[in-house]
């Protein structure tokens, strides 16, 4: 019994990989420096998992920004607006854009919290690979030569086409898997290369298959894999799969010649009872036992039973993790200050390799051998009592599932005669610019160079700034502009009790931006209100309302590492409650708009149909607990960011929240139709403009973009605002662009009839 890892975070302890990165794109340094970082990062994770004791090491598994760019990029599938750049110039354009190009789209890797860039490929797509000088063979031979031998990762071609989109120019009928037979001609002559190099293992990873595949994927699974593993001159093929169960292709996989598989024994345990009778006795199986997703340790003795049953029904077991551990923190010794019964409980990506390998010992050496390293590993298991508050336990039970707000036809009525807002009102979603002002402060606060008072009335002042701004622009609801919130998860995180945060525990959210998810690891109240003193701090500087905003709990449990130890519909209840009292403390000090954004929903969204309806169902329960709590004048608004809502439309409806705002610019407002069609009756606050991208619209495109929605959208249900938090722009460009947004909606407004 061997161990392995599938992958290790890339970014190195102290965020290297970030400074180093944004140093070059600032001109601070040059390539040969990012290279050098590059390849600094690369050896210390590769002597790392040697000097852990890991027997079969992961090469290919670093990336600049993402590793599906990488494979683009390996494979020529290059889109022509690129063509006049080369080398790293264009791989950041494709990541990042420049002047007049875009970059490519980014969207969600499957259901974690990281975004991967969108292959685009048409039937002019011509793939090759650079065969012994692509950066498979080269960092294969960079590992050799410290002494380490490794198993290049390299994403599957089935995986690598579901993940991919059409070119805007490609034929309607277009799919990308119509590319499989040149693809996998560009897998031939890689694998090649790597045999040429001495390779003896590969990893294909295939994590499309976690989620649901038709009859022609899997016999496009089937095609792909029969026609690798047939190759005379090759590495041995070790398919990767994760993130899920993968059911029926397990025996599509298992009728090919590959020499290996991985499975994720965690998320798809389900797969357990399909492995003996897959025909696996002649095959290399990694069983993923230990899990990449979470921050929670191995229950060792446990692991080590469904191993130990695994041997008699494949011919060589492998223990490992259950995907690659990009998803988590690198090393939890960097913590200096964690609750102390929690710290026994974890392990981080350096910790889950140390268990790793005591799982191979004791399957290989026997659970004597092993012994005091498992005692002490059971020794630290925190103990649960610390994690139940029984006052919010008996305050759910007695609150059953009691969330019903009145009718909304009527709860409109009333909120109209009171609020007293123009057709068309303006609004933003909730953050303003985080300048260089702001953070400085927080840092101050953080250093001890300024104190409590000192810096709350910093955030004061910047309130004042902001909110004289959106009167000037004549916004109609304003917003305080979160200038005291880090993270719109971290934030809350802090101030519930049952979250833990981290100091290092950064995670790779898209390129160089990284995320410190908190730890949600005991039961969740709110010791006092979080943001009630900032929201009426603004309402009291002016006349307009100003909307509170707060973070929905199906979204702070996305961005969190959650509890196991009990299900996330229960955890999500307790989140729920805590936002209740808020909700209601932030009515009863006179605020009547209150936004409670989910814009993970669609993220946390199983990635089986059939597992869906329960998901949604403890999703919109939670939000309607948090939101219901309130007089039917009270208008609950809410706000999602992502733009494929034709699968969740009917679930937005469930939400009851009387205002939702959407990502729709870049869509032309297709959502506004989309919604209209399949009954959406609430009001709607289609993002008017694409924040995403600096440039600032003009008024003539905001002015067509409420045209077009209000073909589909009548207008006393239809609210005008960006198309997200304003956090990641400067003021430079979110200035104009709201005059704009405001003078569009004084046009429109002007022809509407009366
Ligand atoms: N918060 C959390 N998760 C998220 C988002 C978020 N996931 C989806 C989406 N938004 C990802 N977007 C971002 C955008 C910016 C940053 C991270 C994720 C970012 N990070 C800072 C950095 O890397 O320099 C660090 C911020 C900090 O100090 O905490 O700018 O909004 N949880
Ligand atoms: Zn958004």
């Amino acid at each position: 019994v061997r161990t392995t890892v599938l992958g290790y975070p890339r970014i190195g302890a102290r965020r290297e990989l970030k400074r180093a990165t944004e140093d070059y794109w600032a001109g601070r340094t040059d390539a040969a420096a990012l290279h050098q970082a590059a390849a600094a990062l690369r050896r210390d994770t590769w002597e790392t998992l040697r000097d852990a004791g890991v027997d079969l090491i992961p090469s290919h598994t670093f990336s600049f920004y993402d590793h599906v760019l990488d494979h683009a990029e390996l494979f020529g599938a290059v889109p022509h607006r690129f063509a006049g750049l080369d080398g790293l110039d264009r791989y950041f354009a494709m990541a990042r854009g420049t002047e007049g190009v875009a970059p490519l789209e980014m969207t969600k890797w499957f259901d974690t919290n990281y975004h991967y860039l969108v292959p685009e490929l048409g039937p002019d797509t011509t793939f090759r690979t650079a065969g012994a000088r692509s950066r498979p063979v080269t960092e294969y031979h960079e590992a050799a030569a410290l002494g380490i031998t490794t198993r290049p990762v390299l994403l599957g071609p089935l995986s690598f086409l579901l993940l991919s989109k059409p070119a805007v120019d490609a034929p309607k009928e277009f799919r990308p898997l119509d590319l499989l037979d040149p693809l996998l001609d560009a897998y031939v002559g890689l694998l090649d290369g790597l045999a040429d190099a001495g390779v003896e293992w590969v990893q294909v990873d295939e994590p499309v298959l976690a989620a649901d595949r038709n009859s022609a994927e899997l016999a496009a699974l089937r095609t792909a894999y029969e026609r690798l593993g047939s190759l005379a001159h090759r590495p041995k093929l070790m398919v990767a799969t994760y993130f899920g169960p993968i059911g029926p292709a397990l025996p599509v996989l298992a009728g090919t010649e590959v020499d290996g598989l991985a499975l994720d024994l965690v998320a798809g345990a389900a797969d357990f009872d399909r492995i003996a009778a897959a025909g696996l006795g002649d095959r290399t199986v990694v069983a993923g036992l230990v899990d990449g997703r979470n921050v929670w340790r191995t229950d060792l003795s446990r692991a080590m039973s469904v191993a130990a049953s695994l041997l008699g029904s494949v011919g060589d077991l492998v223990v490992g993790t259950s995907c690659s551990l990009l998803h988590v923190p690198l090393d939890l010794t960097l913590e200096p200050d964690l609750p102390g019964g929690l710290r026994g409980r974890l392990a981080f990506a350096r910790q889950k390799v140390d268990e790793v390998v005591l799982l191979g010992r004791a399957l290989r050496e026997g659970h004597q051998a092993v012994e005091r390293e498992l005692a002490a590993a059971s020794a630290n298991d925190g103990t649960a009592a610390d994690t139940v508050d029984g006052r919010v336990r008996a305050r759910l039970a007695s609150l059953g599932t009691g969330t019903a707000r009145r009718d909304y036809a009527e709860r409109a009525r009333l909120q109209a005669a009171t609020g007293a807002l123009p057709p068309l009102p303006t609004t933003t979603i909730g953050s303003f610019p985080q300048t260089a002002r702001i953070r400085r402060a927080r840092a101050d606060l953080r250093a001890g160079r300024i104190d409590q008072a000192t810096y709350d009335t910093r955030m004061r002042s910047e309130i004042d700034e902001i909110v004289a701004l959106q009167e000037d622009i004549g916004l109609d609801v304003l917003v305080h502009g979160e200038p005291e919130r880090n993270d719109m998860v971290q934030y809350f995180a802090e101030r519930l009790s049952g979250f833990a945060g981290t100091s290092h525990g950064w995670v790779q959210s898209y390129g160089t931006r990284y995320v410190r998810p908190p730890i949600l690891y005991a039961d969740v109240a709110r010791p006092r209100p979080m943001t009630v003193e900032w929201t009426t701090y603004a309402q009291s500087r002016t006349g307009r309302p100003v909307k509170g905003m707060l973070t929905g709990p199906v979204t702070m449990l996305a961005w969190s590492f959650v509890r196991d130890d009990q299900p996330p519909a229960e955890t999500a209840r307790q989140v729920a409650l805590a936002l209740r009292d808020e909700i209601r403390d932030l009515e009863a000090a006179g605020i009547r708009y209150i936004q409670v954004d989910e814009p993970a929903l669609r993220e946390l969204l199983p990635l089986r149909a059939a597992d869906q309806p329960a998901y949604v169902d403890w999703a919109v329960g939670a939000f309607r607990l948090a939101t219901s709590g309130v007089a039917d004048r009270t208008q609950i608004h809410s706000h999602m960011c992502y733009s494929e809502f034709g699968e969740i439309v009917d679930t937005i409806d469930a939400l009851d929240a009387d205002v939702t705002s959407v990502e729709a610019a870049r869509s032309r407002m297709e959502l506004v139709t989309d919604l209209a069609k399949a009954g959406y009756r609430r009001g709607i606050g289609p993002g008017v403009y694409d924040i995403h991208s600096p440039r600032v619209p003009t008024v003539a495109e905001i002015e067509e973009a409420l045209r077009l929605a209000l073909e589909a959208v009548p207008a006393d249900r239809l609210w005008v605002n960006p198309d997200c938090g304003l956090k990641t722009r400067t003021y430079a460009e979110v200035e104009p662009a709201l005059r704009h947004l405001v003078e569009a909606t004084r046009r429109v407004r002007a022809t509407l009839p009366t």
